[in-house]
Formats: C-alpha cells, sequence, structure tokens
C-alpha cells in the first residue's frame, strides 16, 4: 500500500465551487447523481478524483456532454478526467450498495437507517470527488427516498424544499450555506422519532434542537439535550463562540466507528453517546455523553469554519477542540477531578502509545491509512499541547489568540503553524519553539536534580530533558508549575536569582518556570532550609518527571500541598513505590509487605474529612496495571499482577473496619432518586471504592449482592458486578444472569455485560470470552460489540490475554482476521493491542510475536490492519 508524506503536499489544482448531489435511495443500489461546478485554478492538468472500488460507475458528462471510456482513466481509487475548459460543470453518477457496506465509511445501512461517515476518507466511497480537506465547496443535497421505509431525510444545513413523488417517494432539499470539505458532508434517513428543543444564541436567534433515535429510545434523550445546551451557552460565555445554522440535529446510530461524527449541522453519535437514564446508564456514561455532545458542538467552530488543510494537521481540529471539550467538564463538574482524570487517560492510553511501535508526533509526517491516526497522541497529547499554550498565556491571553485564530481563518482550511501564528501576534510573544512538540514523537522524560547550599541559603534545580531515552533533540518548551514547602507542609517564599528571574513568573495558576534547553538550571534564594519540591502541578506538561523525592516528602506532599493533582500524585508515587518493592520481592521469591509510608498516606486520606470526596476515592485508588506496567523497561507480567493484587487485597483487610464504616455511612445517605450532580457522583464514586476493596475480602460478597440488588442505578448496579467479577463464585454468576435478563433488550447494557466477562481477571475468563463469542448477541457487525468483547479482553484483562500458554493472543489474533473482512477499521484498533510485545519478557514476548506474524502472513489484509501489524513487528 501507498504511504502519504507531509513534505508530498500540494495545494488543489481545481477549485469545486459548487455540488448538487441527488440521491435515490434503494438498500442495495443507491444511485447518487454528482452535479458539480468546477473551475481550473492555474494552467490545465488532469482533474484527479478520488473514488473507492465499492463505486459502480455509470455515466459521467462534461458540459452536458457524455464522455465515453477513452476519455478518462478509471481504477479502483481514482477517476482521471482531462478538462477540455477552465471551467466546466460536470455530473457524475455512480451507485452504491449500502446494505452491504459494513466498513460503516460512506454510505451505510444501521438498523434499517440510512447514514454515512466520510471523515476522513469515506466521500469517495459515496461518489468520485475530490476528496481532501482543503477542498471546500457549497453544498446542495437533494434525498429521495421510499415514503414508508424513510419518513425522515436530512443532511447538512437548512431543508429548503421538501415534497411528495408518485410511486410512494417523496424528498427533500437541503442548503448548507457554509462552505466545507466534503469530509463534513452527512446524510441521513429513515424511520426515526424526534426529540426537540430550541435554544436563543446571544445574538437572539432561535436555533431548533433535534434529536433524532428510533422509537425505542426516546425515553433516553433528556440529558444529550440539556447536554448540547450547556455547551451552547458554555461556547458563548468562555469562548465568546454562537452558533451559525437554524437547526442542529443529532442522529444517534447504533453501529458506529467513532464515537461521533461533527458533520456540519447533522452531528452522527454512537448511540453510547447520547442514550442515557439513570437505569441503563452510569455516572461515566453520563460524563461522557456531556463531554461528547459538547466536543462535537465545539467543532462548529474549531474544525468546520476553521478546517484542516490536510490530514496531517488533524490535531489542529481535534487537540484544541479536546482541550475545550476538557475544560467544559471542568467547569460544568470538578476542575480538579477532571484534571486528574484526564492524566490518567492520557497515562494509561497515550504514555504507552508513545513508547510503543506506532509512536508517532502529534503532527506525524506520513500515514498508510488515515484511519489508524485518530488516535490517543492526535487527540489527547494534542489537547496537552494546546493546554500548554493555555498555561503560557493565561485564559485572556489564550483566549485573545482564539479570536485572533477565527478573525483570520475563518472559511480557510489552514496548518498548525497558522494556529500557532495567531497566538503568538495575539499576545506578542515568540511561540516558535513550540513547534518542536509537533514533530517529535515520544514522552519526554523530566529530569529534576537539587542542590541545596545551607550557606548561601541557595537552592539549584537543574532540569533534562530527554526524549525516547536520548539527550539529544530539538528541546522543548515545557512550562512547570511548582512550589516549596517545609516539612510541616507550610508554603516557602520563592525568590529567584537574578539569572532565573526571567524564566520564572507569577501565573493566574502560581508560579510557573520555563524550561527551554536540554539542560536548564534555576537558581532561588534566600531559603532557610532545604525544601520540599512541588513539582509540575496540575499536571502543567505532558511529561514524565523524574525526580526522587524521598517518602516523607511525598507523605508531606501528599496531605499538605496546595495542589490536588500533586496531593493525587504523591500518594499514587508512594503507592507505586510499594507496587514495586514487591516485583522485586516476587522475583527473589520473598514475602510481599506493605510499606508504612503508603499506608499512613492511605489513612490519612482515609480519615481525611474535609476533602472532596471524589478526590478522596482517586487517591485511594491503585495505580493501573498498564501504567504500573509502563514503569518497565521488560514487563514481567505474573509479578506485576501478583504485586498490584496482594496490594489491593492488603488495603483492604488493613483498613476492613474503615472501609465498611465509610461504605455504610455513604450507602445509608445515598439519595433514592438519581441525580447527575457532582456531589452525588462523588458520593458514589466513594463507596464504589470502599465496595471494590472490601470484596476482595470473600465474606463481605454479600455486601456486593446487595446493593445489586437493592439499587435501580446503573452507576450502583454496575460498580457491585463489577467488585464480585474476580471471584467465580455462585452469587456473581446469578447477578449476571439476572443482569442479562433484565436488560436483554437495550444494546448498550448488554455491551456492559459482555465487558464485564470479558474484563474478569480469573482463570476461566479466556475460555469465557471464546464461548462468548458464540452467544446469541455477539455481532461482528456492530464496533461497539467488539469493543466491549474483544476490545476488553485485549486491554483490560490481564490474566486472559497474557495466559502464559499464548491462547489469549492466538485468539485475539484470529478474531482480528475475522474482523478485518468486515470492519479493517475496528480491526487495526484490535491489531494494535498487540504493541507492546517487544517489552514483555519472555515467554510471553516469543508468543505474541507469534500472534502478530499470523495476523501478517494472512493474505487479503486490509491497509488498516497491515500498517499496524507492519510497524508493530519492525
Ligand atoms: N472528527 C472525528 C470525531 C471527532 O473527533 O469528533
Ligand atoms: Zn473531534
Amino acid at each position: 500500500p501507498q504511504e502519504h508524506f507531509l513534505k508530498d503536499y500540494q495545494s488543489p489544482q481545481y477549485e469545486i465551487k459548487s455540488v448538487y448531489l441527488t440521491f435515490y435511495l434503494s438498500p442495495n443500489k443507491t444511485q447518487v447523481i454528482n452535479h458539480m461546478v468546477v473551475e481550473a485554478k492555474g494552467g490545465k492538468a488532469p482533474l484527479l478524483l478520488d473514488g473507492d472500488k465499492s463505486l459502480t460507475l455509470v455515466s459521467i458528462k462534461e458540459n452536458n456532454q457524455l464522455l465515453l471510456k477513452e476519455d478518462y482513466e478509471l481504477n479502483s481509487e481514482s477517476l482521471t478526467l482531462f478538462p477540455k475548459s477552465n471551467q466546466f460543470e460536470l455530473e457524475i453518477v455512480t451507485e452504491v450498495d449500502p446494505e452491504s457496506n459494513t466498513y460503516l465509511e460512506g454510505l451505510y445501512r444501521t438498523n434499517g437507517n440510512y447514514c454515512t461517515q466520510c471523515e476522513a476518507e469515506g466521500f469517495r466511497r459515496i461518489t468520485y470527488y475530490m476528496d481532501r480537506p482543503d477542498v471546500l465547496s457549497s453544498f446542495t443535497t437533494k434525498i429521495v427516498a421510499d415514503k414508508a421505509e424513510s419518513k425522515v431525510l436530512l443532511s447538512n444545513g437548512n431543508l429548503i424544499e421538501s415534497g411528495d413523488l408518485p410511486n410512494n417517494q417523496h424528498y427533500a432539499v437541503w442548503e448548507d450555506p457554509y462552505k466545507k470539505p466534503c469530509y463534513l458532508f452527512a446524510l441521513v434517513a429513515g424511520n426515526l422519532e424526534v426529540v426537540e428543543d430550541t435554544f436563543v444564541t446571544q445574538e437572539n436567534r432561535e436555533v431548533a434542537l433535534k434529536i433524532y433515535v428510533e422509537a425505542r429510545n426516546l425515553d433516553k434523550c433528556e440529558h444529550a439535550m440539556q447536554s448540547l445546551k450547556k455547551s451552547m451557552q458554555w461556547d458563548e460565555e468562555r469562548f465568546g463562540l454562537a452558533y451559525d445554522l437554524d437547526v442542529y440535529m443529532i442522529v444517534a446510530v447504533d453501529d458506529f466507528n467513532m464515537g461521533a461524527m461533527e458533520n456540519k449541522g447533522l452531528n452522527v453519535f454512537n448511540s453510547k453517546y447520547v442514550l442515557a437514564k439513570p437505569e441503563s446508564a452510569t455516572d461515566h456514561d453520563f460524563e461522557g455523553i456531556e463531554s461528547v455532545i459538547g466536543h462535537e458542538y465545539f467543532h462548529n467552530w474549531t474544525g468546520n469554519r476553521i478546517t484542516c488543510r490536510d490530514w496531517f494537521q488533524l490535531t489542529l481540529k481535534e487537540g484544541l477542540t479536546v482541550f475545550r471539550d476538557q475544560e467544559f467538564t471542568a467547569d460544568m463538574l470538578s476542575p480538579d477531578v477532571k484534571r486528574i482524570e484526564d492524566v490518567k487517560r492520557l497515562r494509561n492510553n497515550q504514555f504507552p502509545e508513545d513508547a510503543g511501535p506506532m509512536a508517532h508526533p502529534i503532527q506525524p509526517q506520513s500515514y498508510i491509512e488515515m484511519n489508524n491516526f485518530y488516535t490517543m497522541t492526535v487527540y489527547e497529547k494534542g489537547a496537552e499541547v494546546v493546554r500548554l499554550y493555555h498555561t503560557l498565556l493565561g485564559e485572556k491571553g489564550f483566549q485573545q489568540g482564539m479570536k485572533r485564530y477565527i478573525e483570520c481563518f475563518d472559511g480557510q482550511a489552514v496548518t498548525i503553524q497558522d494556529f500557532r501564528q495567531a497566538m503568538a501576534e495575539a499576545n506578542d510573544v515568540n511561540l516558535n519553539q513550540m513547534h518542536h512538540w509537533y514533530i517529535q514523537p515520544g514522552t519526554p522524560h523530566l529530569k529534576v536534580t537539587k542542590t541545596y547550599n545551607p550557606i548561601t541559603k541557595c537552592l539549584a534545580l537543574k532540569f533534562s530533558q530527554f526524549l525516547n531515552g536520548k539527550q539529544v533533540h530539538l528541546p522543548l518548551l515545557i512550562p512547570v508549575l511548582f512550589g516549596f514547602m517545609d516539612e510541616e507542609g507550610t508554603a516557602l517564599p520563592i525568590k529567584p536569582s537574578i539569572s532565573t528571574k526571567n524564566k520564572v513568573t507569577q501565573t493566574e495558576k502560581g508560579m510557573l518556570l520555563k524550561v527551554t534547553q536540554l539542560n536548564d538550571t534555576f537558581e532561588f534564594m534566600g531559603l532557610e532550609t532545604e525544601p520540599y519540591l512541588s513539582l509540575l502541578r496540575h499536571f502543567s506538561a505532558p511529561v514524565s518527571l523524574d525526580y526522587k523525592a524521598t517518602e516523607e516528602e511525598l507523605m508531606v506532599l501528599a496531605s499538605h500541598d496546595s495542589d490536588s493533582f500533586v496531593r493525587w500524585e504523591s500518594i499514587q508515587k508512594l503507592a507505586m513505590l510499594n507496587l514495586k518493592e514487591n516485583v522485586i520481592r516476587f522475583e527473589n521469591s520473598e514475602p510481599f509487605l506493605i510499606l508504612d509510608s503508603y499506608l499512613n498516606a492511605f489513612k490519612a486520606v482515609l480519615e481525611d474529612n474535609e476533602i472532596d470526596l471524589a478526590l478522596k476515592s482517586l487517591a485511594m485508588a491503585l495505580p493501573d496495571v498498564i501504567y504500573f506496567s509502563e514503569q518497565y523497561e521488560e514487563v514481567n507480567m505474573d509479578a506485576i499482577l501478583a504485586s498490584h493484587n496482594f496490594l489491593k487485597k492488603a488495603i483492604a483487610e488493613f483498613f476492613e473496619e474503615s472501609l465498611l464504616e465509610t461504605y455504610q455511612a455513604l450507602e445509608a445517605s445515598e439519595k433514592p432518586k438519581y441525580r447527575y450532580h457532582k456531589e452525588d457522583i462523588a458520593n458514589r464514586m466513594l463507596k464504589n471504592r470502599c465496595l471494590n476493596y472490601l470484596l476482595q475480602l470473600p465474606k463481605h460478597f454479600d455486601i456486593g449482592v446487595a446493593q445489586y440488588q437493592n439499587h435501580h442505578n446503573m452507576t450502583d448496579v454496575l460498580a457491585a458486578l463489577e467488585a464480585m467479577n474476580h471471584l467465580a463464585r455462585v452469587e456473581r454468576a446469578q447477578c449476571l444472569e439476572d443482569f442479562y435478563q433484565r436488560w436483554q433488550s437495550d444494546n448498550l447494557v448488554i455491551d456492559k455485560w459482555f465487558a464485564l466477562q470479558a474484563s474478569a481477571q480469573s482463570d476461566q475468563a479466556l475460555e469465557d470470552v471464546k464461548k462468548l463469542t458464540k452467544h446469541p448477541d455477539f455481532t461482528y457487525h456492530t464496533p461497539n460489540r467488539l469493543r466491549s468483547l474483544l476490545g476488553v479482553f485485549g486491554r483490560l484483562n490481564f490474566a486472559g490475554f497474557h495466559d502464559k500458554t499464548g491462547e489469549g493472543y492466538q485468539f485475539l489474533a484470529e478474531e482480528v482476521l475475522k474482523v478485518d473482512k468486515l470492519n479493517p477499521q475496528v480491526a487495526a484498533r484490535l491489531a494494535s493491542l498487540f504493541s507492546q510485545w517487544q517489552r514483555l519478557a519472555e515467554p510471553r514476548k516469543t508468543l505474541m510475536y507469534k500472534a502478530i506474524e499470523h495476523i501478517a502472513s494472512a493474505e487479503d489484509l486490509s491497509k488498516d490492519v497491515f500498517e499496524i501489524v507492519s510497524k508493530t513487528l519492525k
């Protein structure tokens, strides 16, 4: 397959002034008439239109003249024309088969309804077109369909005409007043019901809000609608950005590769990010919906009004929009909790990507299949890099930069440099060094050494940057929010020396120092005692901090730091010290132990009556297994799991009484009616953290069963099932069976049922998962189902997937090959679960390698999977 490179970018030689699409919808043979007005930008050049082997070409007319076969060149990926004039009209007729489209790209059917997905390169599966984001055009779409089969006909923009046609057909014409690239095109048709509301913008324009769902889901749209209204209001208040069309439509579908898609005026969503009611969705689901609804809405400005020049700029819209959705959630719930959760997400998912064979900069320099680059790196690390601008410039400066960005580039397809230029010009600063974050892969390691001189009362902090183990790279600009503290936990004054003064500033988030060189030293004076260091407050840069704090220092930071991230981080570090100590002991066949430092820190948190309950719950959690294993160059999975399991159980035993008391008090105080509210969420979080520990002790199993039986909100029900999940007891099986019977008709809940079993850390798990692939409710056609069974198994079932025989790897490899025939995008995601093979200790290393080789040796691999496995084997 062909590899595409950023360095080869060339601007388009043709402009598509307007497009008029007509769809005659039919399940197996939909006809698409694509009428374009085209203009050459420079001299005469062939016009290359992207296409796909799934298209059937019916006819081409240039200025109304039918072209003959010898007038054009056609292959499975493109159509090349040789226009006779500089301005001309083209009419291309194609046929597609939505019913057989299992890739879920282009036009396809889901539960009998028509829907599209065009980003990144799906439009070429609908018609021949210049399928690239820098070709912006005015779209009008006419949809003709059978009335009984598709009562709703939707596309982008505003409805300008509709009516009946002979033979029980009807039609609708939609016109989008904003020019857009074709990846933002959407069409939806089918028998959907609608939930409606309105929003009045700051400019006093009324916008109709419509959420389209299948009739059975009408009772699950309220939260999504509220989330949309909050998003619209928040974007006006915080960014001064208002919506620009008369109608905003959201459609929920069950079969969708991504979370959602920001098509202009007509977002298509994975139903997981729309549908919720307290009985069937958890707090986590509610939060996910609020955040994804926000994310797609925020794209209207950052993505749609200003789009990307090419796909190498993807982080321009995604990093920025994730940053915006993170800030939205922070403002809606708790900023401190949100920050910690985002850091955990980054470390668990993006750091491994940065350390693995698919590592790429947030601006990838090449790709074989663009869909493989919708990654945690481009999205989440991209958002962290946008956050760096925010930290450096402050809220006011950042907003000035945003204002300038929009003033300069509205209606255009631009680059990450354009964004940086707007930020720099609006603040009159030079931000050129920021570019180094965009073009280098890997998580930077920031090593800090401190030297204190008790005679001069002077402190020197030396920061050294390492990238991919090397110290020679383009130096990154790393903002570090920091503070000093004495042994009692009292903040100490910060007095930079003359040479350091211009590198340290007071910001709205606290004191900030800027590391700009590979080795950068900072001096501080007037410190009567050697201070404890509070570094990287607020996780001010996406780096791995290498500072050897003492246990005493961590204990003081854990209970006294003013920054909740550093408090949380310090207790996590104490836990990590303990976990690592036991890995050594495992390898030396010595008994495990629980360190006093961690025990005391845990006790202090558990007994702290002042702290926010959600923060308390986060502090009480052990570092996740993924992050724990990331600490090792060579991963001994047995030692890691044994150490993790031991510490969890040891905590439960040690604090049994207190955990039980806390659990009971919170359980007794839980309000009978569910509210999606930060206080209630925090209560449930802490309660269920206690429950999870308590069920490490088999004698408390009944508490889990009782919680399962007594509660009607999904957060508590699922937490009970999760807490029971590691023990193969009959009660667990009974609850799972009851859960299945109760929710059999709700796909999203049945996904949870599959995921629970896929994540069970037991010897039985692999067999269970194999059996579940034969379950009547398992289907290879629905990405959510594949992710909940196969994805969860590979990502979270450390015992089952990493089974010493290698059977877990073999099983998943076979499944990847099956999925690849139907849905290469999802197959590629599953294939990436093999990415850490090089770091596994033997025998797993060789066993996993063989499984990947098995995939790689298959015939007819999609380019999606080919790219992942070939890079993984390198
Ligand atoms: N643009 C793809 C889906 C999303 O990031 O919103
Ligand atoms: Zn996005």
